[in-house]
């Protein structure tokens, strides 16, 4: 087995990375938790603390060096995101999370949106893709439409060619779920939603840090991510959408930055992607994550997704020796590196908290999608969830972990 894990360096890898050097009662952190949020590289680490000792200023604001060097190196964000998703510069908006980008978009759509209009979405969504459209549906008189899921808890795409129809405006899906790690076919998703004339979003907040993206070949109008879950900062997220389509909607944040001129009682607004990019945003931060970008691209998301996908082979493999564990989702060949599961009879806290004295970090609860768990019939669930500096021995070492929990509660 060990033979087909060595393609990655990760001994070198995990040595970018601090936090792996922390002992808690002697031993080291084993952090199978990065779908709720990434480690850090010391190149992200750095790239902050050198902004603030060297070049701190407001962007767009000075005419002097220092603001003129952060200017230039947080639009150099916007375009290193650009490109590695395969969109232009201009189509990216830095938000704070996938969460606002939604927002930004289920507001300043369905705004437009009239009595009757329907929405799409599936019945796997985190919250993030469901509260804002929920909430614009009952402000705006809209109905909200679910994409059903079969048997094994992929997207039902019969069902989806029924529920998407000409009276859909927007459809809205998850591009990996983060409870299921199913890998939807978005593509087709599209195909069908642009083919009733809808717009077509996708939350990618589990995809863009594990799956090479190109926006184009996806044709989707609007892409969703957070950078802390893909080695960058927290507070800074993305929302990529098609020029032409940003052009033509308004802003969701008004006031500074986001201006061309202002009256006392009329405003024009700024060039994408400012005009939603209203006062001071997280200049640090979406520095930071351009080298966070740099450092995937170093290692290759081709790389990155088949060491994950080895990793989660494994797991998968090996959690089947557990007795009375269920996992949720599709079988390991369709699903990305999440894995979600219970035991029979012991409550996914007890296991957490057990797994938690191994220096195990594991994430139990709902993971925001709780209509998701009462459709599989649970209150919440276990979840393990790799990246890119995870280990074998980490799997092992759960698996070891998890007899230690059935041995408790026999
Ligand atoms: N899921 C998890 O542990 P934010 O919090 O805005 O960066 O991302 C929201 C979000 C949206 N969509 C999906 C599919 C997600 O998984 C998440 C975040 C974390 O599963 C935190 S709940």
């Amino acid at each position: 087995m060990k033979q087909e894990f060595e393609h990655l360096d990760i001994e070198r890898i995990r040595k970018d990375f601090p936090i792996f050097n922390r002992k808690i009662n002697g031993r080291p952190i084993i952090f199978l938790d990065s779908a709720s949020t990434t480690q850090k590289p010391v190149q992200v680490i750095n790239a902050i603390k050198y902004y603030y000792e060297n070049y701190n200023a407001n962007i767009h604001r000075g005419i002097y060096k220092i603001s003129e060097e952060a200017t230039s190196a947080y639009e150099e964000s916007h375009k290193k995101t650009g490109k590695f998703i395969n969109g232009k510069w201009n189509e990216i908006i830095f938000t704070k999370n996938t969460t606002e980008s939604l927002n930004l978009l289920a507001y300043s759509l369905g705004m437009k949106l009239k009595k009757g209009d329907e929405i799409v979405i599936s019945r796997m969504e985190h919250h993030s893709n469901l509260v804002p459209w929920q909430q614009i549906a009952k402000l705006k008189g809209l109905k909200l439409k679910y994409i059903e899921l079969t048997k094994d808890r992929q997207l039902d795409m019969g069902n989806a060619e029924k529920t998407i129809t000409e009276k859909t405006k927007i459809v809205s899906v998850a591009h990996v779920s983060n409870v299921l790690g199913t890998i939807n076919p978005v593509r087709e998703i599209g195909k069908i939603a642009h083919g009733n004339g809808a717009l077509f979003a996708i939350d990618g907040a589990q995809s863009v840090p594990h799956i090479t993206i190109d926006v184009k070949k996806l044709d989707a109008d609007f892409f969703c991510f957070s950078s802390h879950k893909m080695l960058g900062p927290t507070g800074i997220g993305v929302l990529y959408g098609k020029e032409e389509i940003l052009e033509q909607m308004n802003p969701f944040l008004y006031g500074g930055d986001m201006i061309r001129e202002v009256g006392y009682y009329n405003t024009t607004f700024n060039n994408l992607p400012w005009k939603f990019e209203a006062g001071t945003p997280n200049i640090a931060g979406g520095i930071a994550f351009g080298y966070a970008i740099d450092y995937l691209k170093k290692i290759g998301m081709d790389s990155i997704r088949n060491h994950e996908k080895r990793l989660t082979d494994y797991a998968y493999t090996m959690l089947h020796e557990i007795e009375d564990l269920e996992i949720y989702g599709p079988d390991k060949d369709s699903r990305a590196g999440v894995i979600a599961f219970n035991i029979k009879k012991i409550h996914s806290h007890d296991i957490a908290d057990i797994l938690n004295r191994e220096n195990i970090c594991i994430r139990s609860s709902h993971h925001c999608a709780m209509p998701l768990h009462r459709l599989l019939g649970v209150q919440g669930s276990a979840r393990i969830s790799f990246y890119l500096y995870n280990q074998k021995e980490e799997i092992d070492k759960l698996i070891e972990g998890l007899k230690k929990v059935r041995k408790i509660f026999d």
